[in-house]
């Protein structure tokens, strides 16, 4: 069995670099607001590992079922000509994937799976996991940010996958997801593959509920990030002193995460040499999730240079998974 290639593009020195810049320009800025990556330290995995099986929050359990579903079908036209290289990006335990690389795996055209995620050790534990699964299968790994470090996505000679799954790509800006989709694009050679699932607008009541469930699960990930910044900056948050919010802006198809401070206080950063004064009700922004109409999905999709190839959704219409090969 080969032993899987780890591509380390983010080590800990770097994270921790880039956590203290986030932390400083973020606490700073005015509103405050922290970016969404700073949630996955691996209490941020679990909790929201536990969030995806709360009975609200509807696209983990809709996107399974299209992929499940439509397994063979995706296995069955991106394979069509050769093998492919399935690369998955935020791709946490990767288990979403699974039935599509199984299709392919049965077929004989799945060349190799790399999982790509800023999470160190989830990326090593996927692997171990995989390794059995699919012994005669080439595997790799990629420590990284898929905002700065796609030009590291394996190039071999076959053509490759990339799947981006779990409402990712909803929890960038406009402006972001644009960025992401031209770097995509630069990165990938004409036969290239991009499958993306996407979460589709809907009765805001249904959206909502799934971002404040009645467990709190939601609530206390998004208060995770205030744990990640006391245990890697020495900051001294309490976390129960924030409250989670979750609004939804029918301009943008947004739902805005925030956590409100419940009393007027002082928080001391003390890796960053920072002192942080909150006003009660002040809030800081800690994340957003887009909702897509499908045609405006294919039209940006299509002037990224991806021409659309297939969409599915579930049997409730409420996510869509897109495939797209490069143009
Ligand atoms: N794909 C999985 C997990 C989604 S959660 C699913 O569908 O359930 C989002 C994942 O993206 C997490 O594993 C997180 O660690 C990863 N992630 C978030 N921001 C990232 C970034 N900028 N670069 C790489 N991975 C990122
Ligand atoms: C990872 N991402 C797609 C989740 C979402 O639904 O936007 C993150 C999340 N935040 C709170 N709940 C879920």
């Amino acid at each position: 069995m080969p032993v899987p290639e780890l591509r380390i593009c983010l080590d800990e020195a770097d994270l921790a670099a880039a956590m203290r810049f986030d932390a400083r320009r973020g606490l700073t800025s005015s509103p405050k607001y922290l970016p969404m990556r700073l949630h996955y330290d691996g209490r941020g995995a679990t909790l929201f590992g536990e969030l995806t099986r709360q009975p609200e929050y509807y696209p983990t359990r809709c996107e399974r079922e299209i992929l499940s579903g439509r397994a063979a079908d995706i296995a069955a036209a991106v394979t069509a000509a050769a093998p492919v290289s399935v690369v998955e990006l935020g791709a946490g335990l990767a288990e979403k994937i699974r039935p599509v690389l199984d299709a392919m795996h049965e077929r004989g055209r799945l060349e190799s799976f790399w999982p790509f995620d800023v999470d160190a050790s989830t990326v090593r534990d996927v692997l171990l996991d995989l390794a059995t699964a699919y012994p005669d299968t080439d595997l790799g790994g990629i420590v990284g940010d898929f905002t700065l470090h796609l030009q590291h996505l394996p190039d071999h000679h076959d053509s490759r996958l990339v799947a981006f799954l779990g409402g990712t790509f909803g929890n960038f800006t406009g402006m972001e997801r644009g960025q992401f989709l031209r770097d995509l694009r630069e990165a990938l050679r004409p036969g290239d593959w991009f499958l993306v699932g996407a979460d589709l607008v809907k009765d805001p009541e249904v959206i909502l509920a799934a971002y404040s469930d009645a467990a709190g699960v939601t609530a206390e990930f998004n208060r995770n990030v205030l744990y990640v910044l006391n245990h890697r900056l020495d900051a001294d948050f309490e976390p129960e002193n924030f409250e989670h919010i979750a609004l939804w802006d029918a301009g943008t198809a947004t739902v805005d995460m925030r956590l409100r401070a419940l009393k007027p206080m002082t928080v001391d950063v003390a890796g960053i040499e920072l002192d942080i004064s909150f006003a009660v009700g002040e809030e800081i922004h800690t994340g957003i999730s887009t909702k897509f109409h499908r045609g405006e999905l294919e039209n940006q999709l299509q002037a990224s240079g991806f021409e659309l190839v297939h969409c599915w959704t579930d049997s409730q219409g409420y996510v869509g998974v897109f495939l797209a090969k490069v143009a």
